[in-house]
């Protein structure tokens, strides 16, 4: 019982630093989105190739928060486009909070002079914790690869629920696999209907123009 009073206070201070991140990120004109998967589904190479992507577009200003539990190799990896970058370290949490992204928005704030268009954040490898915890984004992206599984969805349903977009991520692999795509597909709209789902392959670039464009369109119209 205790154990429930010290969660919901928890939760309930995550929400009120949440509410001043929107306020922040709306004051900032800022879309931000918060890419959640399993470790190695493929979100810092999501990244990489759609920062590379979105680099030369006029008027989108990008930056990066990006979570680990050790280690800032993925910070480094993704430093290395030149778009600004923030670490966080959580240490051993398995999940983000919005208070952690309130200090590394305002350290990129007062890096940069110019202002953000497009705020990423890429969450710490896990399909439980982030699913609960308000960033103050304005979506949560969830990744699938397609070596996990078509089930997925139906075991973690509360990231799916949560996300208002789901990227399958790795396509390219799908002729070595006995991978559903549909089934996938089938699960996760059963858990969400109204997710948008964009199949994607960061090392091929298979799928990447549509994500590049949803992004772009969701930018400039903050
Ligand atoms: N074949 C293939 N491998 C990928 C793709 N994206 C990522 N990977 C590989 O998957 C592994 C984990 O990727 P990473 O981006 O670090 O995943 P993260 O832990 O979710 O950030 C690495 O070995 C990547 O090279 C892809 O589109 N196709
Ligand atoms: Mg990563």
């Amino acid at each position: 019982m205790k154990d429930v009073v010290v969660e919901r206070k928890v939760m309930a201070r995550n929400e009120s630093v949440a509410d001043l991140n929107r306020a922040l990120f709306r004051e900032m004109g800022a879309y931000t989105v918060n890419l959640i998967s399993s470790p190695g589904a493929g979100k810092t190479s999501l990244l990489e190739a759609t920062l590379r992507q979105l680099q030369d577009e006029e008027g989108v200003r990008l930056a990066v928060v990006e979570g680990d539990v050790q280690t800032e190799n993925d910070a480094e990896r993704l430093a290395a486009t030149g778009v600004p970058v923030e670490a966080i370290v959580t240490g051993g949490a398995c999940h983000l909070d919005a208070a952690m992204v309130r200090r590394a928005t305002q350290a990129l704030c007062a890096r940069l002079s110019g202002g953000i268009d497009l705020l990423i954040v890429e969450n710490v490898g896990n399909l439980v914790c982030p699913a609960s915890y308000d960033l103050g984004e304005d979506e949560k992206v969830s990744l699938v690869s397609v070596t996990e599984g078509e089930d997925k969805p139906l075991k973690y349903p509360a990231l799916f629920h949560n996300a208002a977009t789901l990227l399958v991520t790795k396509t390219d692999l799908l002729p070595y696999l006995e991978f559903d795509v549909e089934l996938l597909i089938r699960n996760a709209r059963s858990v969400n209907p109204r997710l948008r789902i964009f199949p994607v392959s960061a090392r091929t670039g298979e799928g990447m123009g549509a994500w590049r464009d949803y992004l772009l369109q969701r930018a400039r119209r903050v």
